[in-house]
């Protein structure tokens, strides 16, 4: 991963809330006025291929945050996802024609009941919730984004993990003839993350199948990814189509590439540096060329939640 310089994005660009979700109400009205929604809570405009469908999405007021949601324009057109390129442009050029449909998660290894699911089946498994979570790249960049899903203790609650069950590792999609990005060797794909097992059955770490009360767009990892708002945004795994849990340590794709500039656990941490450059502060992406760099918080601002899985850790050791 590369730390390049972020093109001047004017104040403008981040929405007010009241702004976001009115529109979000203007889509899910429009939609249910001239279409049937389905049992899954997915509107026919979706399933007939159109854009911006519409979730039922119900606020989780827990994960509210008082900072300002950054504009979906941005948030789906400034993306890492190494399989459609690597500029920020790529994803949202090149991912037209990655094929959510049909589309399953396998999930095996260490459970009592291994089970593929349908992602349609995902989208029904438990209400969407949407929750606003920090995000922040190892890169040194920020967004605020309102997730759509549910923890992603949910669905491993249904495959019922062993004893042996000590981290969870996730596999994500490759589309040759869809992904321009995997004709290029800087990732041995499929692009791979892992996690330990507290952390994937932390209530923090989400499912996601949308942002902004719509479906997921392509360039966002769709179907269905992970959103890991303590961790540097690579945790986070896009496409995902293969979860297994594991009794050893799985080792993971930037891991592979480079062990000594991207650990297992990549929890955001201001006092220790990456090799090449400080975590001390970061950009909010948005938030205005002039506007000053922020602190970068001790995991990402979820402290107080997460803190406790690391402790009696060395997390200079464990980065
Ligand atoms: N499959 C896959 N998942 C991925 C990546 C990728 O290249 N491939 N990039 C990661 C990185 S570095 C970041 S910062 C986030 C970006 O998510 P966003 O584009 O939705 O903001 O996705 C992560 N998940
Ligand atoms: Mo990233």
């Amino acid at each position: 991963m590369s730390k390049l310089n972020l093109p001047p994005v004017p104040s403008s660009e981040i929405t007010p809330r009241d702004v976001w979700q009115g529109r979000r109400r203007w889509l899910k009205t429009a939609a249910l006025g001239s279409l049937a929604v389905g049992a899954g809570g997915v509107s026919s405009a979706w399933a007939a291929g159109a854009d911006a469908a519409t979730l039922n999405v119900t606020a989780n007021q827990k994960f509210a945050l008082d900072e300002p949601v950054t504009d979906r324009k941005l948030v789906t057109t400034y993306n890492n996802f190494y399989e459609f390129g690597t500029d920020k442009g790529d994803p949202a050029r090149n991912a037209g024609r990655l094929q959510t449909r049909p589309w399953t998660v396998t999930i095996e290894g260490e459970v009592l009941k291994p089970r593929t699911f349908d992602i349609d089946d995902l989208l029904k498994l438990a209400p969407l919730e949407e929750r606003v979570y920090r995000m922040r790249c190892v890169e040194g960049w920020s967004m605020v984004i309102p997730w759509n899903g549910y923890s992603l203790s949910t669905l491993l609650s249904q495959v019922q993990p062993t004893g042996n069950a000590r981290f969870v590792e996730f596999v994500t999609a490759v589309q040759p003839d869809n992904m321009p990005g995997v004709r290029s060797r800087i990732i041995d794909w499929p692009y791979r993350e892992g996690l330990r097992i507290d952390e994937a059955m932390h209530p923090l770490t989400m499912l996601v199948m949308g942002i902004y009360g719509e479906v997921l767009p392509n360039q966002n990892g769709a179907p269905v990814r992970l959103a890991v708002p303590w961790k540097y945004g690579f945790k986070s795994a896009k496409s995902i189509v293969t979860i297994r849990l594991l009794e050893k340590q799985p080792v993971s794709s930037w891991e592979r590439i480079q062990p000594q500039e991207y650990g297992f656990y990549a929890n955001v941490n201001p006092t220790v540096s990456h090799p090449r450059w400080s975590q001390a502060t970061e950009r909010r992406i948005g938030a205005g060329f002039l506007a000053p760099r922020r602190d970068t918080l001790m995991f990402n601002g979820y402290a107080d939640q997460v803190a406790s899985l690391y402790e009696g850790m060395d997390l200079r050791r464990y980065y």
